[in-house]
């Protein structure tokens, strides 16, 4: 008698410790194959932290049980805690992966006016290294109305920054919820002039030097991309978000949409010079959805 086993169980690394006592405990199971089919697997894991636009997301416990696949392009583990089944509104995750397979093509330089002036013979360290997969934002998009129901919900209560070190904006890509308040510091010792010609809000904060904060509210969903006139080299994107159901990739790739409603949702992978790849998702209540990106 063969012992089917689920087609997509998702091994993170930190579990890896697991597997051998699980080795173990499938050959005993084989004796008894209708007992093994059977089997649950719960195991606990905290998952690594995801960078995110304004805040860092706590490490939640979740238990994960693979789900028999069929021809989906995702598997599914049970949110631990919730009670699905007597609430048919209890809030999902989406987990999952992206990779990079495409070439990405350099940044344009941006027009600007002050160009040749502003070489600063002060900085030679080049920008900090970043990983393109912490350049790229996931978010869902359309189809369900339980996007336009969460549009009203609470802001961050610090504003994000977007530094300006080293001739570089930090982070390069910041996704934020409408009606919030991004604080542009200036951490070098010279001047920077902070401005944008995107539709979705332009802007222009002027000169000015080391230490000064200005700031930029964006009541508008849309892309922002933010230039300064002085370096024609730096730049940073702005993705203003009417839900907030979006997040960054961490350097492995990793990321995470916490409490989700239950629905069926287009999940994006962004990256400013990529193509944006797009796949359906369906949460059910209380349930967690694993996913893989590929850019
Ligand atoms: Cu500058």
């Amino acid at each position: 008698m063969n012992l089917k086993k689920p087609r997509r169980i998702v091994w993170p690394a930190e579990r890896r410790g697991t597997l051998p006592s699980l080795i173990l405990l499938g050959t005993l199971g084989m004796g008894v194959c209708p007992l093994a089919l059977c089997l649950r697997f719960d195991l606990t894991s905290s998952p690594a932290p995801i960078r995110s636009g304004f805040s860092a997301i706590s490490t939640a416990t979740v238990s994960e049980r693979p789900i028999s696949s069929g021809d989906t392009n995702f598997s599914q583990f049970q949110a631990k805690g919730s009670d699905s089944a007597s609430n048919p509104s209890a809030l999902g995750t989406i987990r999952g992966t992206v990779r990079i397979e495409n070439k990405i093509q350099p940044r344009s330089i941006a027009f600007n006016l002050y160009s040749r002036r502003g070489k600063s013979p002060l900085i030679n360290k080049p920008p900090v290294p970043v990983s393109e997969l912490q350049n790229v934002v996931l978010y869902l998009e359309g189809r369900s109305q339980n996007l336009e129901a969460a549009s009203n919900e609470g802001l961050p209560q610090e504003n994000p920054t977007i530094q300006q070190v080293n001739e570089t904006f930090i982070p390069h890509v910041l996704p934020i919820r409408v009606g919030t308040t991004v604080d542009f510091p200036n951490g070098d010792p010279f001047f920077h002039n902070v401005f944008s010609l995107s539709s979705a809000r332009s802007f222009d904060l002027g000169r000015y030097p080391k230490y000064q904060v200005r700031s930029v509210t964006f009541k508008r969903p849309g892309i922002i991309k933010v230039f300064c006139h002085i370096h024609s080299h730096m730049s940073a994107v702005i993705l203003v978000f009417d839900h907030p159901y979006f997040s960054v990739a961490n350097s492995a790739g990793s990321f995470r949409l916490r409490d989700v409603p239950p629905g069926t949702y287009d999940l994006v992978a962004w990256h400013e010079r990529l193509k944006p790849q797009k796949k359906s998702v369906t949460i059910a209540p209380g349930a967690g959805v694993q996913v893989e990106m590929i850019l």
